[in-house]
């Protein structure tokens, strides 16, 4: 836990938008309903959707089914022996566990090694461990922002397991939200002032929602790298 509670500033207040839905969302950044690089990018307007423009991507089926089982494969051993913890109430994160792991197999390393290469600045120091999170089918993240002090510019994620959604909420405006559809075995980077500007957070499985459709959360690990502040 250490990791995630010392790098954030927690939000106290649960930002809950849910009849944000009932309106009509903008779904993709371009005038195009079949621009399909942004299928997974939907806002409450589009001014809202330019300013994280370059600072959100989420790149689907970023790993195959074969390296989503090498990955969790890895990790699976070390989470088996810890439990979810639910009982902290000023926890950014809700039914988790996690563990920090440095060393991988030579598959799992080529697969963090693309992830590095697509979300990284070159030269860009990089975190060494790389941070695995497991939440449980009842567990979420609340709202919370990054951390200068602690973190870099980029947070780069693989979600496993599950499908998911973030939601990004303007620290100034809370009316405006911005959801990314984290699919299954997809990659997500976030960067600059989407990173520090914006709270983000997982929904929880009875909110989660993505345009209007449901998104069942299951159980969903998260394989996390980060850069580090310079
Ligand atoms: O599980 C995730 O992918 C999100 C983690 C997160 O919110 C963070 O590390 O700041």
């Amino acid at each position: 836990m250490r990791l995630l509670r010392d790098s954030k500033r927690i939000l106290v207040n649960y930002i809950q938008a849910p009849e944000l839905f009932r309106f009509v969302s903008e779904c993709s950044i371009s005038d195009k309903a079949s621009d399909s690089s942004h299928e997974w990018l939907c806002g409450s307007s589009r001014a809202i959707l330019s300013a994280v423009h370059g600072q959100v991507e989420v790149r689907p089926n970023f790993i195959s089914e074969e390296e989503e089982s090498a990955l969790l494969n890895e990790v699976e051993p070390g989470l088996k022996k810890r439990r979810y913890e639910f009982d902290h109430w000023d926890d950014a994160i809700h039914g988790y566990k996690e563990t920090e792991r440095l060393q991988w197999g030579a598959l799992c390393e080529s697969i963090l090694n693309r992830v590095r290469v697509v979300a990284f600045p070159k030269g860009s120091p990089l975190l060494g461990p790389v941070h695995v999170l497991d939440l449980d089918k009842k567990g979420y993240i609340k709202p919370h922002v990054d951390s200068v002090k602690f973190c870099g510019t980029t947070i780069a994620g693989l979600s496993l397991l599950s499908d998911s959604v973030m939601r990004l909420v303007p620290e100034k405006d809370s009316t405006d939200w911005v959801d990314l559809l984290l699919s299954r075995r997809s990659l997500y980077i976030i960067r600059d002032d989407a990173r520090f500007k914006f709270t983000h957070e997982i929904l929880k499985d009875d909110k989660s929602f993505f345009s209007g459709q449901k998104v069942p959360r299951h159980r969903r690990i998260s394989v996390i790298c980060r850069n580090l502040p310079v």
